[in-house]
């Protein structure tokens, strides 16, 4: 890794949330490709945290303040992924589920499918199911996209998909599940139409299932 992004992973593990935009800026200004900055310094930085929570190292405010330096790190990125496209390739209705406060990576990929041309309606963390239906409906959506981060709040992806059948929506929305937690085998189980591994495979798979349609 080169020394720009180990400065940058080890601010986030640090929680320098004052000195990261500049940092971050830095590395565009010199060319950093946006892929290495995104996942070998800010996201690997995000594993780093969670291993040392894991390990009882650190504990939530430390973890949030790295969330928060992790967010402003991505702020400086954001307008670098928007690709200008003005075509409405659909509609994207995203959340993270119920009981879950974890937006980081659902952030990620709200902003890639942005910079793809969808339209995207971001219902932010701790979204309740009535709200998502009342969403789609409201916005005639193509897809849903779910986000999970804690093992506890997997199952409600398995409600979100069950309500959707009972509201009758379910021919008419797709859904894409992700996060960490989240693998092709669950998203089999529960009845998903696909699973992102990460952003980028989610943008790849929302542009098949629109095609598909
Ligand atoms: Co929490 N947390 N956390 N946390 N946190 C985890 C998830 C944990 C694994 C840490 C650990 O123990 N190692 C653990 C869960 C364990 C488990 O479920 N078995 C955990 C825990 C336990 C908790 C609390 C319960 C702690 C407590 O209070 N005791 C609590 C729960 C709060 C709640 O949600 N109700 C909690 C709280 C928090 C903070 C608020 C402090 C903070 C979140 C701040 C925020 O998001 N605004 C936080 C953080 C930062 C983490 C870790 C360290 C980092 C998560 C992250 O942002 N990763 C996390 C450990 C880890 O995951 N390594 C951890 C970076 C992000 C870019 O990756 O979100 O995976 P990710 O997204 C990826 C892919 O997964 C995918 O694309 C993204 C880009 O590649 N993806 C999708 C995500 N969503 C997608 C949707 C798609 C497609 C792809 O389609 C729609």
């Amino acid at each position: 890794m080169t020394d720009i992004l180990e400065t940058i992973q080890g601010m986030v593990i640090d929680g320098k949330f004052n000195d990261i935009e500049g940092e971050v800026q830095r590395a565009v200004d010199t060319g950093t490709d946006l892929n290495l900055l995104i996942n070998d310094a800010l996201i690997s930085a995000m594993d780093i945290v969670g291993k040392k929570f894991a390990d009882g190292v650190i504990y939530v405010p430390e973890m949030l303040v790295s969330a928060t330096t992790m967010k402003r790190g991505l702020d400086i990125i954001k307008p670098l992924l928007q690709s200008g496209e003005t075509q409405n390739r659909g509609t994207i209705v995203m959340g993270t589920v119920k009981g879950d406060l974890h937006d980081i990576g659902k952030n990620l990929v709200t902003m890639m499918m942005e910079g793809a041309g969808f339209k995207i309606i971001d219902l932010g963390v701790d979204v309740k199911i009535e709200n998502l239906l009342e969403t789609l409906k409201r916005e005639n959506a193509d897809i849903l996209g779910l986000s999970a981060l804690l093992t506890t709040t997997m199952p409600e992806m398995q409600k979100v998909i069950e309500a959707l059948e009972e509201a009758g929506l379910r021919e008419q929305v797709k859904v894409i599940v992700g996060g960490a937690p989240i693998d092709q085998a669950f998203a089999d189980t529960i009845g998903a139409d696909g699973f992102g591994k990460d952003a980028v495979e989610a943008v790849q798979l929302a542009r098949d299932l629109v095609a598909a349609k």
